[in-house]
């Protein structure tokens, strides 16, 4: 690790202009940061955090970087960085009034959280950390399309030499993201500069408490391949001196780079917050004799490259900027009430449209589930350069020199298997055990307009990617009024009924993804379904969660011939597995199987259900089950997933709501009971429905 020291740069270096512009952008952030905390008092404003005591490194990191060239996932202390890269304060008071015309989300987020399409900056959240597995994403996207020439043909705004910049706070530095991230870059050499604004405090937490040691670089400076550098960022020439090493390092693709600079953070954690809570006027006195801005002004005048009156004209005109720009977004409409819905999903691809019905043409033997959706990740991989798998164990052979002497492994459950083999390791390789990571960096790259369709080895280990799930993939478009966007698949096999399984391997949970806007949820129970719903899934241009009973994978009864390289089945298009007009069973996954085999006991009662396979559970068919319910008056809800505000409860109340008029008896659900799936077969058999309770439940709707 090397420290940039004042005294190893000279300001002389550096042009009158560079430092000018610099310190008028310094001036620019704080001033906007002023009025925003006016305007918030005079409660035309909704929330205000500041960049204040941050502004030096900012501005210096952003004069190496180019806006619209490089990335920037950035911090929201930020401002000056954003300002020096081109977003005006117009721009950002338009945000700051949550305006209809504010260009950073139209009035959906809070000020501060950066985005511009034309600059590359990509939509910022909230959760701190979040935005680093998404930036190391965007830089392996990068390497990516170095590597897949032709992808790099249909991307946009590659550049070879391109950096993806991503700052971080001292605490952000303690979340998990921080460490997953830095092992994939650092493993990869991606081209990712870190910038950590370390201020001394994450809201009340200082960092000795944060941080083993209290430095965040000592703690890193072994990760191999990481230039790290630190330096006073309140110190312009110290902070342009280490930002210009660090881009430069990056660029020339010698791995990632992290600048840990020191700051300071005077006006509190946020308008919410009164730091002398927490800090004793003796340390804010001192943090104040290293008020960046103050600084600044001080290198110019000792340095002799302003007069007192230069000072005052730049400091007059930049004010006036201001108050025009702060007049000007008072005027501003706010969003309309009746848009706040737009860009859940994408506005231009409709995946329930008749665009993704298309026929099957069969031929061949019939085959497994596995083996359908492999041949749909083939055929997409084949189709589009940008299609991109990976996940734990998906590839054959992570050593190429191994491959040729190997079987290959392909996935724990052989879905991926040979596609590494057939389209190189660029294209199918195998992640770290990390899922926050393999969702999150999909995310990136899914931003630069790459198809990732990664692997959660199981369902039961979806949960650390819940948070890039929930609070990041699902969000993106809509919080950024459809300027970003993150298409791609994150496939999962689910469920149990394969013995033995386990609380760790057997569990369900689709209805807590339901439960979320803007995600696309599907579960096939055949091999075909599985092929259709894949490569729509690929194809649509929403985040898609692709559910795979792995009970079904390897089933005779559900397997098909190969229905070529274009069959698609549309989203929320159920199938009508049986006709009946007792009852009518709504069901998914491999419970569709089990309502088929309790068939033949109902059967031999006179009771004919009629079996519906939803396939996709978020779009849903509710036209196909209104229509079943009105004929038959009785409907039976029936999941794997336990019964207790699960999937089942939805549709039942639904049916409860809009179809009363229609039914000779009480809406019945059976699903799971409320626990946990067990080891031992006995066990298991007690918490998941069996068809022997199917007859039962069907039996007492049809008398009832
Ligand atoms: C995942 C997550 N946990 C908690 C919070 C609430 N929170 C917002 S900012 C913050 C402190 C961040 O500190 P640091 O990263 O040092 O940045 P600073 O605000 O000091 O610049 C916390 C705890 C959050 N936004 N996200």
């Amino acid at each position: 690790m090397s420290t940039v020291t004042n005294h190893e740069v000279k300001a002389a270096r550096l042009s009158k202009e560079l430092l000018v512009e610099a310190f008028r952008i310094v001036y620019m952030s704080r001033r906007v940061d002023d009025k925003e905390i006016q305007l918030k008092r005079q409660n035309r404003a909704f929330f205000q955090i500041s960049g204040v005591g941050h502004e030096t490194i900012a501005v210096a990191a952003a004069l190496h970087l180019k806006g619209g060239y490089d990335w920037f996932y950035p911090y929201y202390r930020d401002r000056a960085l954003c300002l020096q890269l081109g977003v005006t304060p117009y721009e950002m008071f338009l945000g700051s009034v949550g305006a209809g015309n504010d260009p950073a989300s139209g009035g959906r987020q809070m000020p501060s959280h950066w985005s511009s399409r034309k600059l590359h900056i990509v939509s910022q959240s909230s959760p701190t950390g979040t935005q680093i597995l998404q930036a190391v994403g965007a830089a392996e996207g990068s390497q990516y399309l170095e590597l897949v020439k032709e992808a790099a043909d249909l991307a946009t705004g590659f550049h070879a030499d391109e950096v993806v910049y991503v700052s971080l706070g001292d605490g952000a530095s303690s979340e998990g993201e921080f460490w997953e991230s830095l092992n994939w870059a650092c493993g990869r050499k991606l081209p990712v500069l870190y910038v950590v604004e370390d201020n001394g405090y994450a809201i009340s937490v200082p960092v000795d408490v944060q941080t083993a040691g209290g430095s965040i670089s000592r703690l890193v400076k072994n990760f191999p391949h990481l230039l790290v550098l630190e330096c006073d960022g309140t110190d312009f020439p110290e902070s342009y001196e280490a930002a210009g090493k660090a881009v430069e390092y990056v660029r020339r693709r010698k791995g990632p780079a992290l600048v840990h600079a020191h700051v300071i953070r005077p006006y509190s954690h946020s308008l919410s917050d009164d730091e002398r809570l927490y800090k004793s006027e003796e340390v804010r006195q001192k943090e104040a004799r290293r008020d960046p801005l103050v600084r600044f002004a001080e290198l110019l005048r000792e340095e002799g490259l302003v007069s007192e009156k230069e000072l005052k004209e730049i400091q007059a005109g930049v004010d006036r900027e201001i108050r025009e720009a702060v007049d000007q977004a008072l005027a501003a409409e706010p969003a309309a009430a009746n848009t706040v819905l737009r860009f859940l999903c994408s506005p231009t691809v409709d995946p329930t449209s008749a665009e993704f019905d298309q026929p099957p043409k069969f031929h061949g033997e019939a085959k497994t589930m596995v083996d359908l959706i492999n041949a749909a990740l083939r055929d997409e991989m084949a189709r589009d350069p940008r299609v991109v798998v990976f996940g734990q164990d998906v590839a054959d052979c992570s050593h190429e020199n191994e491959l040729a002497k190997v079987k290959g492994k392909g996935g724990v459950f052989k879905v991926t298997y040979g596609l590494q083999r057939h389209f190189g390791s660029a294209r199918c390789y195998n992640s770290h055990l990390a899922e926050a990571s393999i969702v999150g960096r999909a995310m990136g790259m899914a931003t630069r307009g790459l198809k990732p369709v990664v692997e959660i080895q199981f369902f039961d280990y979806i949960w650390p990617a819940m948070m890039q799930i929930r609070d990041e993939v699902l969000t993106l478009r809509w919080r950024s009024n459809n300027e970003f966007s993150c298409p791609f698949v994150i496939r999962a096999p689910i469920g149990g009924y394969l013995a033995g399984g386990a609380i760790y391997h057997s569990q369900s949970g689709e209805s807590i993804f339901t439960h979320l806007p803007g995600l696309r949820v599907v579960m096939p129970a055949t091999a075909l379904d599985a092929n259709g719903l894949l490569r729509t899934a690929i194809r649509c241009d929403d985040p898609v969660l692709f559910l795979e009973p792995k009970h079904l994978y390897r089933q005779t009864h559900n397997r098909a011939p190969y229905p070529g390289r274009d069959y698609m089945i549309p989203f929320g298009k159920a199938k009508l597995v049986e006709e009946g007009t007792t009852l009518t069973i709504v069901t998914y996954g491999s419970l569709v199987h089990l309502a088929v085999q309790a068939l033949k006991a109902l059967e031999q009662e006179g009771i004919q259900p009629e079996i519906l396979d939803l396939r996709s559970l978020n779009p849903y068919d509710w036209e196909m089950i209104a229509a079943s319910v009105k004929k038959t008056s009785r409907v039976l809800v029936l999941h794997e997933d336990n019964i207790s505000w699960g999937y089942g409860a939805e549709i039942a109340a639904r049916i409860a709501d809009e179809l009363f008029e229609f039914l000779d008896a009480p809406v019945r659900r059976l699903a799971a009971k409320d626990g946990y799936v067990p080891y031992h077969p006995v066990l298991e058999d007690a918490v998941l429905p069996q068809p022997a309770d199917i007859v039962r439940a069907a039996r007492a709707l049809a008398s009832y």
